[in-house]
């Protein structure tokens, strides 16, 4: 089996398509509850882990969209229970998007497509691997292949996937089935290197926490919902973006303005040393004269001269140094 090393993985997709299965079989036990109950058993994300240090998040069901009872509370408390994959698996390296081969794949399935990019942003279809469960182990590659082949959505779905479907049967699972998933949690992540990186997550959930906005487009056909609260998550990080920028551009102002402050105190300092090296040089120079011509006189003088000179340089050494 393909080596696994730290990898994590959130699963993904409607009640009962198998994903508690799926997430049993990777793990190669029963830690995540299997229901025959359509009424989802799995109500909280759960995370599970094996020895080799392979994560798995079993995720509570998704609903479709396009079912006639779905309003804006059902999509959004929808939202917000599979969005808490993350609190508990932060980065996650792949999302495995489960669909039960035992049925037709239907817009009404695939809808659950755009409920997730909702949630994870279009970013998560680089880390999405389709995986169709229910696929019994006698079924040929070529049939599976022109099943999933004959539904329009799946098949552009698939394409957006870079062509990551794989097979599963979760009550008899084949090595070499199991391996092409790890495979492609391997690829999709680089080995480990490349996790989905849950940017503006926060924006998300700020979208769907906001119960009073959302509750204006109730009424409206799902899949237009699904829209406007698209809309409402790219404004909210539109606006994300502008704060980063201005935030960047007043710590670059505040940089550049200690900066000059700097440069205005040494050219200051500098200003001050020469005025004061100069005044020195005076004095030493007028001291040093007086002595010469003091020379001339006496040696008294000599000394007298030369006291004074030491004086008048010493009180410049005074006048320099308080300066500073
Ligand atoms: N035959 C078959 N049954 C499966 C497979 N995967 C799941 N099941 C069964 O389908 C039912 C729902 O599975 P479960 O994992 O609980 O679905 P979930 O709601 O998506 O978590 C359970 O009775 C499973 O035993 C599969 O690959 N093949
Ligand atoms: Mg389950």
């Amino acid at each position: 089996m393909t080596p696994i090393n730290g990898l994590k993985i959130i699963i993904v997709g409607k009640t009962g398509n198998g994903k508690s299965s799926l997430g049993n079989t990777l793990l190669q036990g029963k830690v995540f509850f299997e229901s025959d109950d359509f009424n989802a058993a799995t109500a909280e994300c759960q995370l599970e882990q094996n020895i080799p240090g392979l994560t798995v998040v079993d995720t509570p069901g998704l609903f479709g969209i396009m079912e006639t009872d779905k309003n804006v509370k059902q999509i959004r408390s929808n939202a917000l229970s599979i969005i808490r994959s993350l609190d508990i698996c932060c980065q996650p390296h792949a999302f495995l998007f489960t669909l039960n081969g035992a049925c037709r794949f239907t817009d009404e399935e695939l809808s659950v497509i755009d409920v997730l990019t909702i949630i994870f942003g279009k970013e998560w279809i680089d880390h999405a691997i389709v995986i169709v469960t229910h696929i019994g182990n006698d079924v040929k590659e070529s049939d599976f292949k022109k099943k999933w082949n004959r539904c329009e959505k799946l098949k552009k779905f698939v394409k957006d996937c870079n062509g990551r479907i794989c097979r599963i049967d979760n009550r008899n699972p084949q090595e070499e089935h199991v391996s092409r998933i790890l495979h492609f949690v391997n690829q999709v992540s680089l080995n480990g290197k490349r996790p989905y990186s849950a940017k503006y997550i926060d924006c998300r959930k700020k979208v769907l926490q906001n119960e009073d906005k959302l509750e204006e487009y109730n009424g409206m056909p799902s899949h237009l919902i699904i829209k406007e609260i698209a809309q409402d998550i790219q404004t909210m990080i539109a606006n994300e973006i502008k704060n980063e920028e201005l935030h960047r551009r007043l710590l670059q102002q505040e940089k550049e303005e200690k900066e000059k402050l700097a440069k205005l105190a040494a050219f200051e300092m500098e200003k001050k040393i020469s005025k004061t090296v100069s005044t020195i040089t005076a004095s030493g120079l007028s001291a040093a004269s007086v002595a010469c011509i003091a020379y001339a006189a006496s040696p008294f003088a000599i000394a007298f001269c030369c006291g004074g000179a030491v004086v008048a340089i010493g009180i410049s050494i005074f006048t320099w140094r308080r300066n500073l």
